[in-house]
């Protein structure tokens, strides 16, 4: 059936696989959609989902099951774990709406009100078609139920006054910008606002490239104490700050680094808008940004310090490869049409510090941080947007666990530049404890192309060796490029080094007292 229809099909190595590449797809284009097979499947995709739930991202899980009639005297039927209710009650805690179509009646109901609760919580949903009920017809027609939410009026035009007045009267006021203006597709209207207005306008990690970062007020991410520090002042010193669809996570407040002062914040988000410590609900985000746009926000000029752009060396050495010179040399070679898309591991906090060109063109798992995001969600974004090319930042351990789906790129003759960090193992979690256990197997990564029967992939041991692969991999447009970059196992990214400098400065303090 899906066959017959105007549906796309990508079969992918694993569903976790096609999890990822769903979650990235949805990050993209607004809705991703994933079919599992019932179990075996959807347990297996589970983990992909409950980060997409995590990060607000909508995809859609179909699985099969078994026929309502095969199910009485509950018989132990293959691929049934406990009951035959046990995978869709496992869904419901990492969805927002989970359906059985095992009624026909309302069935045509249900797909409409769990589609429309993807759409407007964006988040994923569930739902399970037995097999005995594909062929089913309803009694009567379906009638479309659509479900419109509006913001409750006066709680709108009493937000936006007090909004307007306290940006109006504040000396320093700064915008941070997070995921939810990005999903809730106002990416558009912030950069408005921001002309309008003449704010300077910080992101958090998951929001990163939710506005374009070559605009002129764009001062960076803000990530406390991660990131840099002309940043941190910018949007901690500031007398209001506004908020808008951010994400209160560990990761963007930079593991607990950030120092944000209520009193002095608005934080509009879909789910309240909060004034210092007071909050309206029954206000959509879209209606409270869009406000902003129409309300009396005086134009000012606010220059801020911003932090310095990474110089790469001028010429590249015989010495050996650092995550520093990498980054560098990445940020130079950016293209407009690329996708970066990182993965979990020191390449998340290395590109931090990466310039995205365009908007809304950096994925990553910033908040759940499920390592094996990388070369699946690569291929998800590359198919939902033929037009980019994803450039895949991940370290050795996150490929040895997803990396299978080069094999799907390579089918689907696409092109993204994989980086592999190759320091031979955990090197974010030896900096925490090291041991035996961090220590990984050594693969030939750069042979992937024979194992996959498509690609191209070179070892890179040096500053010259790392600029002449990647000129090469940018030129190779016909398929895939793989670089096996060798890192010292200790060598890590300058934004780790601030991370962890901050936290024993915190910790130096807290043990002296
Ligand atoms: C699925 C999953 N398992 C375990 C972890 C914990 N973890 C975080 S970073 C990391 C090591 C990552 O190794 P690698 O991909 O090689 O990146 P590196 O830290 O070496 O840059 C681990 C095990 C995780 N985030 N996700
Ligand atoms: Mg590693």
């Amino acid at each position: 059936m899906l066959q017959n229809s105007p549906i796309k099909v990508i079969g992918t190595t694993r569903e976790d696989c096609a999890g990822y590449a769903a979650d990235a797809y949805a990050r993209v284009n607004g809705i991703g959609a994933v079919c599992v097979t019932y179990c075996v499947g959807g347990l297996s995709v589970s983990n992909s989902i409950a980060g997409a739930y995590a990060e607000k991202s909508p995809v859609v899980v179909l699985t099969g099951s078994p026929g309502m009639k095969e199910r009485i005297n509950d018989p132990m039927l293959h691929h049934k774990v406990r009951h035959f209710s046990t995978q869709k009650e496992i869904f419901e805690k990492i969805t927002a709406a989970s359906v059985v179509l095992d009624d026909p009646e309302i069935a045509f109901r249900q797909i409409d009100e769990t589609l429309a609760a993807c759409m407007r919580l964006k988040r994923p949903v569930y739902i399970e078609l037995p097999r005995d009920m594909v062929d089913v017809v309803p009694r009567f027609p379906n009638q479309i139920t659509k479900i419109t939410e509006v913001s409750n009026r006066h709680a709108l035009k009493e937000a936006l006054s007090e909004t307007v007045a306290l940006l109006n009267r504040a000396k320093k006021p700064v915008i941070l910008a997070d995921v939810e203006v990005h999903r809730y597709g106002l990416s558009k209207e912030l950069v408005q606002l921001v002309n309008k207005t003449g704010l300077p306008v910080a992101a958090t990690i998951l929001g990163k490239s939710v506005i374009s970062e070559k605009h002129p007020q764009y001062l960076g991410v803000y990530e406390g104490a991660m990131g840099h520090s002309e940043v941190q002042k910018a949007v901690e010193t500031s007398d209001c700050l506004l908020m808008l669809g951010t994400f209160m996570t560990d990761m963007n407040l930079g593991v607990y680094t950030a120092n944000l002062d209520q009193s002095r914040a608005i934080e509009a988000t879909s789910e309240k808008i909060q004034i210092s410590h007071h909050r309206y609900t029954d206000i959509l985000l879209k209606d409270y940004v869009q406000g902003l746009l129409k309300s009396p926000i005086r134009k000012r000029k606010i220059t801020l310090k911003k932090p310095r752009a990474s110089k790469a060396p001028l010429k590249a050495t015989r010495k050996p490869m650092t995550v520093r010179y990498l980054f560098s040399r990445v940020n130079e070679f950016l293209e407009d049409d690329m996708a970066v898309v990182s993965d979990v591991g020191d390449c998340l906090f290395g590109s931090i510090d990466l310039v995205i060109h365009r908007k809304t063109e950096f994925l990553a798992p910033a908040y759940y941080t499920s390592m094996g995001f990388g070369v699946p969600a690569g291929l998800g974004a590359q198919v939902a947007n033929p037009k980019l090319r994803s450039l895949i930042i991940v370290g050795d351990g996150a490929f040895q666990m997803t990396g299978t789906e080069l094999s799907t790129i390579g089918r689907l003759g696409l092109n993204p530049i994989i980086l592999l960090l190759n320091n031979h193992g955990y090197t974010t979690e030896r900096l925490i404890l090291e041991g035996p256990f961090n220590d990984i197997a050594e693969w030939s990564y750069e042979n992937m192309p024979q194992l996959v029967g498509n690609g191209w992939g070179c070892s890179v041991r040096t500053e010259i060796e790392f600029d002449q692969s990647l000129k090469a991999a940018l030129k190779n447009k016909r398929s895939f490029s793989l670089l096996n970059i060798f890192l010292d196992k200790m060598d890590h990214s300058p934004a780790l080094s601030r991370l962890g400098a901050n936290l024993a400065a915190k910790l130096g303090k807290k043990n002296k007292k």
